[in-house]
């Protein structure tokens, strides 16, 4: 985990370790409970986040709109971890869900005291300034205004505080991690192929989009939140309407949108909900939608019941978000350029929302 996280970084085949983890022991102590606040795509990478940190290290994990938390924060709880994630570092909602947190846990008993632990690509942000403890992503500033790659970056670091927490917690064998870091290792090389790959066959797809008034994504486990992240990314900066549910969501309600005007996007990445995923298809194809499947080149019956294919390479389902993850933000990118909108400054988003 040293070697490949933080302190005992070599310099080789990359500059810079993916993210700096520099948690000392004391903020584990004893933990029960880890929240999770942020806004918009930060939010989304707080729901990965909680998977991992559920399903890797056994913590119970809140994931809370920091816009909501800052006027209606949960009831205080001793040993609790408080997660703030934001890619500019100055989201006034999350700094200030943070720092209503510290102040209400001052003077209380310690166990009480906030544990304030911040992920941003931003160390010099307001978001720096008042956590103590931080997890830098490196992942340099994002240049549009929707985040992609920040995204990417604050999955890593959400990797890199499971494995540390399941290492120390010892809910994780030192094989399982190698395993895992392994795995994460080979992921540069797997998105420049990604890129290099499927760049222009979205390009071409993204033509019989532009039209489209709706789109629906669908998504299980780990790869949930990535059906929000797509869903948002298409909003953001296609302003095509467009929702992303748990696909076993879909028969409680959203199935009585699809006709084969809406697209159904569905993410079913080879692993333990693929199945379903796959049968969550067949029923939105059932309703004549349209299916785009993002799934990797192994997966079973993918072509019968893909009218579409966003082929990912074949990856481990713990670490797939950060491939699943980019065919639709290229997909949301083309979309948009082709309907000749400014993809870098999307109408009304602001880069930091500081009010
Ligand atoms: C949060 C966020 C972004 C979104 C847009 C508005 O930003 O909701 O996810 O793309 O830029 O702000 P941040 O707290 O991660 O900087």
């Amino acid at each position: 985990l040293d070697a490949y996280f933080n302190k005992d970084w070599q310099a080789g085949d990359n500059e810079q370790p993916p993210v700096t983890l520099d948690i000392p022991p004391a903020l584990y102590a004893d933990l029960e409970q880890i929240e999770i606040l942020a806004c918009g795509t930060s939010w989304h990478a707080g729901l990965v986040g909680k998977y991992l940190l559920e399903q890797l290290a056994g913590i119970p994990t809140n994931v809370q709109y920091a816009s909501e938390f800052r006027y209606a924060p949960s009831p205080l709880r001793p040993n609790v971890m408080m997660v703030g994630i934001s890619q500019s570092g100055e989201t006034a909602d999350t700094l200030a869900a943070l720092a209503t947190e510290q102040q209400r846990r001052n003077g209380l008993d310690p166990a009480y005291h906030a544990r304030l632990v911040g992920i941003t690509n931003r160390p010099e942000s307001s978001l720096g300034h008042l956590v103590p403890h931080l997890i830098d992503t490196h992942a340099g500033i994002e240049i549009g205004v929707a985040a992609t790659k920040t995204f990417l970056a604050q999955l890593m670091a959400f990797y890199a505080l499971a494995l540390d927490l399941g290492y120390q917690r010892k809910t994780l064998t030192e094989a399982r991690i190698e395993e895992i870091i392994a795995g994460l290792r080979q992921l540069p090389a797997q998105i420049e192929m990604l890129l290099s790959s499927q760049d222009g066959a979205i390009e071409e797809l993204a033509h019989e989009f532009v039209e489209t008034q709706d789109f629906i994504f669908i998504g299980r486990g780990i790869n949930f939140p990535i059906a929000l992240e797509g869903a948002l990314k298409l909003k953001e900066i296609s302003y095509i309407h467009a929702e992303g549910y748990p696909a076993g969501e879909m028969k409680h309600g959203p199935i009585a949108l699809l006709d084969s005007k809406v697209p159904v996007v569905a993410i079913a990445m080879p692993g333990t909900v693929y199945e379903k995923v796959i049968s969550n298809a067949q029923e939105a194809k059932a309703r004549d939608a349209r299916i785009v499947g993002v799934t990797s080149l192994n997966g079973k019956h993918a072509t019968d019941v893909f009218d579409t294919l966003l082929p990912v390479p074949v990856v481990d389902e713990l670490i797939s978000p950060i491939l699943s993850v980019i065919p639709l933000q290229l997909l949301a990118y083309h979309i948009a350029a082709r309907r000749g909108l400014d993809v870098d400054q999307p109408r009304n988003l602001a880069k930091s929302v500081t009010v």
